[in-house]
């Protein structure tokens, strides 16, 4: 009998939060569950239970000395940790064979044969959707190692990138959750502190140049069987007191008839066993579905998602939409619902990403001024990030965009809970950035045809203007005013800006100085930066932003005496106490 030991260890972000949430290792779950289907190796092979905690590796020896089959998900979070884990693995086990998947797994041919060069610890690498060939590959051990379809190895590739290659029959995707292959996971956690992500719907018919679903072979989408979504609810729900949030990870919900179904047996069963769990979308249907609305209101009236409807924009230029391939998502088609959103009540907030190609400084304050005339009451950003597998990766994208990447690599040491972030702003990293376990590797834009790096640094200051004083509510009601006496946001954010530069503003000056040095840190053009400053990181992976909250208290009224020179008079008596700012929430409470 074999043992094979699976892992998707979670975003380190993930744990350094204040709710210390157990996200199940979906992903080789599902590997786990399709494989024990199959006879020979079910009766051939036993599974550990599969691992997600990116401790030290260490701590696992015991289980790795005993392992035969190491197999990892690679995402662009653990990519560092898993060759870390790996080369460990080998060097306690050397005839452990690794086994790499995931999203991060190169599908393209180029990339494919340095990938596997930069990791000569591991055996086979697997793309895309690996419960089938995985499967095979257990089956037929003992074959070649290079004769394994949808693999590649050091010097050897047998992928053909087609619809084939993510066609996976849907009787193939059996729930592991149901399948109990987490029961001693949860069984080993006594509170309710375990994260669910759940998919009734796999692939996405969109093409959005900056994701990974956007390849042309990722089009279809596979519906999973019906009895299997019910019964998954049935087991979140019998478990729910221990689970505290479930994302449903589709990437379009609210496409079709029965996600109005699931959502109502997800209330039958509230109702029914009177276990609250927080339940997430991940991506609602961009473009304009009939069920896209009472989809929305049925979260709201199930899991009161009134304050926390987000709509996923990514921008308003029409230009960026068109060069990221979203030309086929018209926000025209949302305008209107989101009117009808907001006449029942509802508050939308936007999901954006921040310095998208095709996007000028002139469009991303366009962006920012749209986004406020919809009414929206939030805007969310991400950073946008390089993700292989997705067109914007290719060469030929990049060329025609004229596309500058740079690495920069974010050590753990500084990814610290908002507390801790409070009182250590001023702290660097002591990681010298030797050892794999202890850092993040992510590759990002610093220029673009549409902008250089000079005006994606003046893009990422408007963020910081609208993200601090609208977002936070610090002075949204003078904002509104100013707004409503004829000043739209773009004019709003020239006056700031030209009062900035011409040196009337030393107080907000200094406070904007310290996020523009985080932001440098980032975005300097250069081919790798090691970041080392804690506000660079926590702009990149928390809050876009820095400190601002608790300097604008800190220096309250000269604050209100700069923002004075625009704004008649600001009220700062909402604004909370420095202590009780936190980095996610608002200055306020309002709204
Ligand atoms: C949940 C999730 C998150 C969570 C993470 C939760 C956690 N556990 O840590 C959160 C919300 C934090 C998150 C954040 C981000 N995410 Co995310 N996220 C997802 C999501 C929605 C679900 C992942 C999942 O469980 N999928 C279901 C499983 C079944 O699919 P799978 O993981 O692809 O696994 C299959 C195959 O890959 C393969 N496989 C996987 N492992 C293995 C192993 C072996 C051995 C084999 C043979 C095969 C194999 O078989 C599996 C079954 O078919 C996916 C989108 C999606 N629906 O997949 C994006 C996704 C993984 N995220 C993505 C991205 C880009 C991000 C961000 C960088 C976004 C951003 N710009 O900020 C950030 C990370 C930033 C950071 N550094 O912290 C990309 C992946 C890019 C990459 N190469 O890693 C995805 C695919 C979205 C997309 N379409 O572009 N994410
Ligand atoms: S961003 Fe969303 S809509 Fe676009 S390809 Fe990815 S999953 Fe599909």
């Amino acid at each position: 009998m074999k043992i094979v030991t699976m892992a998707s260890f979670v975003n380190k972000r993930l744990n350094e939060r204040n709710l210390d949430i157990h996200w199940l290792p979906h992903s080789v779950g599902c590997l786990i569950t399709c494989a024990k289907q199959n006879s020979f190796v079910n009766s051939n092979y036993s599974f550990s239970t599969p691992l997600y905690d990116p401790i030290q590796y260490i701590e696992y020896e015991d289980i790795l000395r005993q392992t035969d089959i190491l197999c990892l998900t690679n995402y662009v979070w653990n990519q560092k940790y898993n060759d870390g884990i790996s080369k460990f693995y080998k060097s306690i086990n050397p005839n452990g064979i690794v086994i790499y998947g995931g999203a991060s797994v190169p599908e393209h041919k180029n990339y494919a044969s340095n990938y596997a060069h930069a990791r000569p610890f591991v055996d086979l690498f697997f793309v895309g959707p690996g419960e089938v060939t995985l499967t095979n590959f257990l089956q037929n051990i003992d074959s070649d190692i290079r004769s394994h379809d949808g693999t590649f190895g050091q010097d050897f590739n047998n992928v053909t990138v087609d619809k084939s290659l993510y066609l996976i029959p849907k009787e193939q995707i059996p729930s592991p959750y149901v399948e109990g292959i987490f029961d001693k996971i949860v069984n080993s956690i006594d509170d309710k502190r375990i994260g669910v992500t759940f998919e009734t719907t796999r692939g996405c018919p969109f093409k959005c140049s900056f994701c990974d679903w956007g390849g042309l072979s990722r089009s279809l989408v596979s519906k999973l069987p019906t009895d299997n979504v019910i019964n998954t609810i049935e087991w979140i729900y019998r478990h729910g007191d221990k689970i505290n949030i479930v994302d449903i990870i589709d990437a379009n919900f609210g496409m079709i008839k029965r996600d109005l179904e699931v959502l109502k047996y997800f209330e039958e069963l509230q109702n029914k066993t009177g276990h609250k769990i927080k339940v997430t979308v991940n991506g609602l249907v961009k473009n304009g579905s009939p069920y896209l609305k009472d989809t929305i209101l049925t979260l709201n009236k199930i899991f009161g998602y009134s304050k926390n409807t987000m709509l996923s924009f990514q921008t308003h230029s029409k230009n960026a939409l068109k060069t990221i391939d979203r030309a086929n998502i018209r926000n025209e088609k949302l305008y209107p619902l989101i009117k009808e959103l907001q006449n029942e009540g509802l508050k939308i907030k936007s999901e954006m990403i921040l310095g998208l190609p095709g996007e000028t400084l002139n469009d991303y304050i366009n962006t920012l001024e749209t986004d406020y005339n919809l009414g929206i009451v939030g805007m969310r950003a991400y950073p946008l990030v390089f993700i292989v597998n997705t067109p914007m990766y290719d060469i030929n994208y990049r060329k025609k965009h004229g596309i500058k990447t740079k690495k920069i690599l974010i050590p753990y040491d500084l990814l610290l809970t908002r507390k801790q972030y409070i009182s250590n702003v001023n702290r660097r990293t002591n990681c010298d950035f030797t050892d794999d376990s202890l850092y993040e590797e992510i590759e990002i834009m610093y220029e673009c045809n549409s902008f250089n790096n000079l005006e994606l640094i003046e893009i990422l200051k408007r963020w910081w203007w609208y993200h601090n004083f609208y977002n936070l509510g610090t002075i949204r009601n003078e904002i509104k005013q100013l707004h409503n006496n004829g000043v739209s946001i773009s004019n709003q954010i020239k006056m700031f800006f030209d009062l900035i530069e011409q040196n009337k503003m030393p107080i907000l000056n200094q406070i904007l100085t310290i996020y523009e040095k985080a932001i440098k840190e980032l975005y300097k053009p250069e081919p790798i930066s090691k970041i080392k400053t804690i506000n660079a990181v926590h702009f990149f992976q928390k809050g876009m932003r820095t400190f601002e909250p608790a300097y604008f208290i800190d220096n309250k009224e000269q604050v209100k005496l700069e923002l004075e020179k625009i704004y008649t008079s600001v009220d700062t008596s909402h604004w909370k106490k420095r202590i009780a700012v936190t980095l996610d929430e608002r200055i306020d409470d309002k709204n």
